[in-house]
């Protein structure tokens, strides 16, 4: 092993040893050191100046109780997060998760990642995330407004449009945000627009936010197949989860001329090899706020697997847009001999470190979470952009902006893993731009 391969061991044992459980962060901090050998090569000065070591230490954790009241009038109590994990390009920016599994580790992976996100997007963005162990799922509008202001009321102290603006996340969308931003209004005595990103476009918030996660995801695919000389035209798609991001991938997906047939959600997998019916999913998720099983009580001639796993569904392109984790090595390979030949994540780590080797293994067009995802967060920079500067941009002119921008990030993760030997690896080129830009201004502002 050469110096610099025993250097990132060393970082990441140290990481292992200072976050322990946490497991998730470990999984992501392995995944974007392993490519760093080859930058610290050229850049000593990163090494001397222990920057990979600083980037891996949050610069700030606060950890809050969240007391509500359900509407049995019982007390309840939550754990609220906020995780400021980097603010050398900009204030820190990130969602918002409620899911039941949340803890420490998963805010601190997801803040990880955002930070070479944001970098990459080329916003001035820093990189943070938050959340709470609060489980959306059952719970009454009121209940989820006096969660929602509970929490705002000891984050109002930590945001702010130049400090933090935080955003949606899994359980998090428009209608916790308007909650959110309420609260934080009545605190602040401030109509502080830029303080939240996500928020309804009748009240301060950017038209194409809502679609740009998963409208980012496939105009990122689109790039990886036109460089291959194809297209996304006529494709067979299937697409995880039926929340914000999945939703509006199928929706994109659909406008381009794929054919999407399977979609899903925690209790199951509807697969409609005629193509997916998108109103009535949006009509199920968006309004009723039910199970994508309801589905196949409008459309019994579509399949329904309780507890199924989607990728065992032959397909020539897959979009992961659930959570972490979701393909297993299992899974992968199950793609893979069933012929996909592409994936493009809109959910952050959906992939297990074993199924990202064989799909880089077998050269398949593979878009990491970091890059492919990448719409959402840059569509919330315009949303500040419009918010600083009380304008409000045309979805047209917002979506070619957006479009533009998941171009540009493709465009330099394909020519840096070429510059570092790895051509077509989007997770070598991801890694390195991030990291890099963010490196140079952590060196620019000296020790910090
Ligand atoms: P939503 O809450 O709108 O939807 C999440 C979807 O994923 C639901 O269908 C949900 O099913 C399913 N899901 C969530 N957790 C699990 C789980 N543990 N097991 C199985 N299914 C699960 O969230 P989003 O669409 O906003 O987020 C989806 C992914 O995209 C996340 O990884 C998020 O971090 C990532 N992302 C989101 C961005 C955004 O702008 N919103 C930006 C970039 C990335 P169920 O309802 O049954 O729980
Ligand atoms: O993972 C992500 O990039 C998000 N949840 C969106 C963050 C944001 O600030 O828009």
């Amino acid at each position: 092993m050469s110096n610099v391969e025993q250097r990132l061991e060393k970082i990441l044992d140290h990481v292992k040893r200072h976050n322990q459980g946490e497991h998730e962060f470990h999984q992501a901090v392995k995944e974007v050191i392993e490519t760093l050998g080859p930058v610290l090569r050229k850049h000593p000065e990163y090494a001397e100046q222990k920057i990979i070591e600083r980037i891996c230490e949050p610069e700030r954790q606060i950890i809050f109780r969240v007391p509500w009241m359900d509407d049995n009038g019982e007390v309840q109590i939550n754990r609220g997060f906020r995780v400021g994990f980097n603010s050398a390009l900009g204030p820190y920016k990130g969602g918002l998760r409620f899911h039941p599994s949340v803890y420490l580790g998963i805010i601190k992976f997801l803040g990880f990642e955002q930070t070479f996100k944001n970098a990459l997007s080329g916003m001035p963005i820093g990189g943070a995330k938050g959340g709470a162990d609060f489980d959306p799922k059952g719970k009454s509008d009121s209940e989820v407004m006096r969660f929602c202001q509970s929490y705002m009321t000891e984050l109002y102290r930590h945001i702010g449009e130049m400090t933090d603006v935080p955003a949606g996340d899994i359980g998090v969308g428009a209608r916790e945000i308007g909650y959110l931003f309420g609260q934080y209004k009545r605190i602040t005595n401030r109509y502080e627009s830029g303080v939240l990103t996500g928020k309804s476009p009748q009240w301060g918030g950017a038209l194409v936010r809502r679609e740009a996660t998963g409208y980012g995801a496939i105009f990122f695919a689109q790039e990886m197949l036109r460089v291959r000389g194809e297209s996304l035209e006529g494709k067979t798609c299937i697409v995880s989860g039926s929340g914000n991001v999945a939703i509006y991938a199928i929706e994109k997906l659909q406008q381009l001329g794929a054919r999407v047939v399977a979609c899903s959600d925690s209790g199951g997998v509807i697969y409609d090899k005629r193509g997916l019916d998108l109103d009535s999913i949006k009509r199920i998720k968006e309004v009723e706020r039910k199970r994508i099983s309801e589905y196949h009580q409008i459309h019994p001639e579509a399949e329904y697997y309780a507890e199924g796993v989607i990728w065992n569904i032959p397909c020539d392109f897959a979009f992961p847009c659930a959570t972490q984790n979701e393909i297993s090595e299992a899974s992968a390979r199950k793609l893979l001999e069933n012929g996909c030949i592409g994936v493009s994540e809109g959910a952050n780590m959906p992939v297990t470190p074993k199924g990202v080797k064989l799909f880089l293994d077998a050269g398949i067009a593979y878009g990491p979470g970091k890059a492919a995802n990448a719409g959402g967060v840059a569509t919330s920079a315009l949303e500040m952009q419009q918010n600083a500067s009380r304008d409000t941009w045309s979805f047209e002119y917002t979506e070619d902006r957006l479009q533009k921008i998941m171009a540009n990030i493709h465009a330099n993760c394909f020519e840096t893993a070429a510059e570092y030997d790895s051509p077509g690896n989007y997770v070598v080129g991801a890694n390195i731009v991030g990291f890099k830009r963010v490196a140079e201004a952590m060196l620019a502002f000296g020790l910090i």
